[in-house]
């Protein structure tokens, strides 16, 4: 499909062109030659040495050594997916961007999602910040939105990023930990930098912890800028709101899941599109118009703050959908390159001042990454539109640039290519008024830093405040210098002193007032008294920040365990089956090995897994399947530890599960004991409509609520 404007080719057709299909293919070499022997090196006789003029060896070797380029040295592990951008509501007013103009226009994206600090074999289940950088290939060029699932940051300036990811990264010395923020350079230097405590409630969420990539919220961070065709002004921050609602998992399941499938948020992807399940997300903007850009008791160009969605709500515009795997991991998800400086009209920067040192990095690290300042004519990352200009040759040039003409201006090339005007969507820089002195300084209106870090806090449902304590207590835990722990609980207790105490208590210091340089809460000043102080006309609580108020109505893709063994109630099974699956889930069922089952009725189930080669942590809700001699079969001495763990494990984890007909026995001897209390995880099969009452609750996620009380917690 041609695009009309530019005359180039649809992004599918682009990467089509580059891709190669072995099927019913010889093999040859770089070069094209056929191969005739691709088990054996030239040699000096049958037992002789390698001879050096074996050219197709070495050509096969040393591409092999090769193989590897270095990996991003932040958001190194991820994964990603093609999909659609299509606008529903026009932002004409707004910006000029063509993309966000006329409704009904579908731009092709690639979106990349990631870990942070782990290398790209690391575990996907880290505690860590999501990236989630979406490549839109507008009709006006490349526009990237590298966002990230949290919408604020560690820190203000990016002068300060290298010391931050340093201190993240495993300690130069013995290169421990991997993939982790628990340990004592990272809270070193936490602790000593009061403007990341925002970000920092945050990451000691469970929004570090998702589910799943499809059930994260993506934030553009910063305040942008939008330009309308007027040259009006207005600040923007964009949103990704998922459809499926913004679900975790808990900590102690993230751990486990690091060992039973490190690829679970890539598997996740990877097989929902595959199974047509595509994902969805609203798009959203918040705008603010320039003449109001001090109507707020923080600074819009301070990344460490977000606007309250009660002050300026977001409004949806638009859809993005993933619907097709990459052929390819490393020539497209590996080798696509982001950046922020990648605009179209209608969209400029604001003065943010990390937003400013990001534009530098982002080109400064694919040039080492990728090796060349071509990184731009590699499939997943040209523009739609033909690239016209006077730049040549580099590293492994690709485009074939017909003429002697390699300058501007020039009379031989007839003047071409020549300057597009503003009116053809030639890009110009928004003119901003700039006045001051040249100075090395940080705002005054970038000096507060507690506020919307309690904001957060106090916005969380108790689960939630609960999981956020036991993440400051594990990760404290393991910083082996008290001194660190001791300023880490000062810092806390600006947020909240009750949370303080409590993470103090469990790492064995106490909590003292701390004097920090360039804060505004004088030195002396009292926690608790500050943790009372009136707040008037400021909000105190914000729905859209609690995970306890997303969308809770869809199964759509959720995975449940079916639990069975030889004899297992084939009917009413199948009932159950056949209701999830007409409602979107998955289901897999886990037995003894993996040899097929024989149902009551005759017929065979082939397992997903056995008992042993998978756990409760890799599913959303567990069904035991009905069936007296099923059941019996799943209290085997040999099933018997691993079937009551499984179940267990479920329960601990707020998991709905769904006891059978006929396996009163295993409910019984597990920690769900008799159902002796209105409990809507816990479902049996005399229960009034079962099946139903089944399908809400998976919908719910977890019942976090009733967390304290299944696990013995005071
Ligand atoms: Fe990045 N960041 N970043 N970052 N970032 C990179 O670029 C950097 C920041 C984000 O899937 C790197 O190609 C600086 C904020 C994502 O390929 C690097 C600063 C946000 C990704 C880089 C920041 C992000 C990156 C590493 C502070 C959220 C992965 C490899 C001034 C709004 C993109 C690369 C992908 C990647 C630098 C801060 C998001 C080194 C200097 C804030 C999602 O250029």
């Amino acid at each position: 499909m041609k695009n009309e404007k530019s005359g180039s080719t649809s992004k599918n057709d682009q990467l089509q062109e580059h891709t190669t299909d072995n099927r019913n293919e010889k093999l040859t070499t770089n070069q094209g030659l056929l191969i005739n022997n691709n088990q054996d090196s030239l040699k000096d006789g049958e037992r002789g040495a390698t001879l050096l003029e074996d050219f197709i060896f070495r050509e096969k070797m040393t591409h092999f050594d090769h193989e590897r380029i270095p990996e991003r040295v932040v958001h190194a592990r991820g994964s990603g997916a093609h999909g659609i951008f299509k606008l529903n509501k026009s932002l004409e007013k707004y910006t000029k961007a063509k993309f966000l103009n006329d409704v009904d226009t579908e731009t092709p994206v690639f979106v990349r999602f990631s870990t942070v600090a782990g290398s790209r074999g690391s575990t996907d289940l880290a505690r860590d910040v999501r990236g989630f950088a979406v490549k839109f290939y507008t009709q006006e060029g490349i526009y990237d939105l590298v966002a990230n699932n949290i919408p604020v940051f560690f820190i203000q300036d990016g002068i300060k990023f290298p010391d931050l990811v340093h201190a993240l990264k495993p300690e130069p010395d013995h290169e421990i930990p991997q993939a982790s923020s628990a340990h004592n350079t990272f809270w070193d230097f936490i602790s000593l930098m009061p403007e990341s405590t925002h970000m920092i409630m945050w990451l000691m969420s469970d929004r570090a912890i998702p589910r799943s990539y499809r059930m994260m919220e993506g934030f553009g961070v910063h305040s942008f800028k939008f330009i309308n065709e007027e040259g009006k002004v207005h600040f923007v921050k964009f949103h990704f709101k998922p459809k499926l609602g913004v679900h975790s998992v808990a900590w102690p399941e993230a751990q486990k899941i690091s060992g039973n499938d490190p690829d679970f948020h890539r598997r996740d992807l990877y097989e929902a599109i595959e199974n047509m399940a595509f994902p969805e997300w609203d798009f959203g903007v918040q705008v603010v118009p320039e003449e109001d850009e001090h109507k707020f008791d923080f600074d819009l160009l301070d990344p460490t703050k977000i606007i309250p969605e009660e002050l300026v709500p977001v409004e949806i515009v638009g859809t993005l959908t993933l619907n097709r795997n990459p052929d390819n991991f490393f020539a497209e998800t590996e080798q696509i390159a982001f950046h922020p400086g990648h605009i179209v009209p209608g969209i400029d920067f604001s003065n943010d001042p990390l937003l400013q040192g990001r534009l530098f990095s982002y080109t400064d690290t694919q040039l080492i990454r990728l090796g060349s300042p071509n990184f731009h004519e590699i499939p997943i990352n040209r523009s739609l539109n033909t690239v016209h200009n006077n730049q040549r040759d580099g590293h492994m040039r690709q485009q074939i640039v017909k003429g002697k003409v390699s300058y501007e201006p020039n009379s031989i090339g007839g003047g071409c290519p020549y300057q597009a005007m503003i009116k053809e969507g030639g890009f110009s820089s928004h003119q901003e008024r700039v006045s001051g002195q040249k100075v090395r300084a940080r705002s005054e209106s970038f000096v507060e830093h507690y506020s919307q870090a309690k904001l957060f806090y106090n916005s969380q449902a108790p689960h939630e405040k609960l999981h956020i304590q036991n993440a400051f207590i594990f990760e404290l835990s393991k910083v082996t210098i008290p001194a660190i722990r001791e300023r880490m609980v000062g810092q806390l207790a600006f947020v909240d002193m009750l949370l303080a105490k409590a993470v103090a208590d469990k790492i064995g210091v106490e909590v003292k007032p701390l004097s920090q340089p360039n804060h505004s809460i004088p030195a002396d000043a009292d926690p608790a008294a500050l943790q009372s102080e009136e707040r008037e006309g400021k909000i105190l609580i914000s729905e859209a920040l609690s995970m306890a108020n997303t969308i809770k109505n869809t199964i759509d893709s959720r995975v449940i365990g079916f639990m069975m063994t030889h004899g297992v109630n084939a009917a009413a099974t199948d009932l159950l089956k056949e209701r999830l699956i007409s409602n979107g889930a998955v289901v897999q069922i886990i037995s003894e090995s993996t040899a097929p089952v024989l149902a009551s009725d005759g017929q065979t189930y082939i397992p997903d897994h056995s008992l042993s080669s998978t756990s409760s942590v890799c599913f959303d809700a567990l069904f035991v399947c009905p069936g007296d001699e099923s059941v019996l079969g799943l209290l085997k001495p040999e099933n018997l530890n691993m079937t009551v763990d499984f179940i267990n494990e479920a329960y601990r984890h707020c998991k709905s599960i769904y006891f059978g007909q006929g396996s009163e026995p295993i409910m019984s001897i597990s920690d769900v004991g008799r159902k002796k209390h209105p409990d809507p995880g816990i479902i049996v099969s005399d229960d009034l409509d079962a099946d139903e009452l089944f399908v809400n609750a998976i919908a719910k996620h977890r019942v976090w609520e009733f967390e304290k009380e299944r696990n013995g917690i005071r």
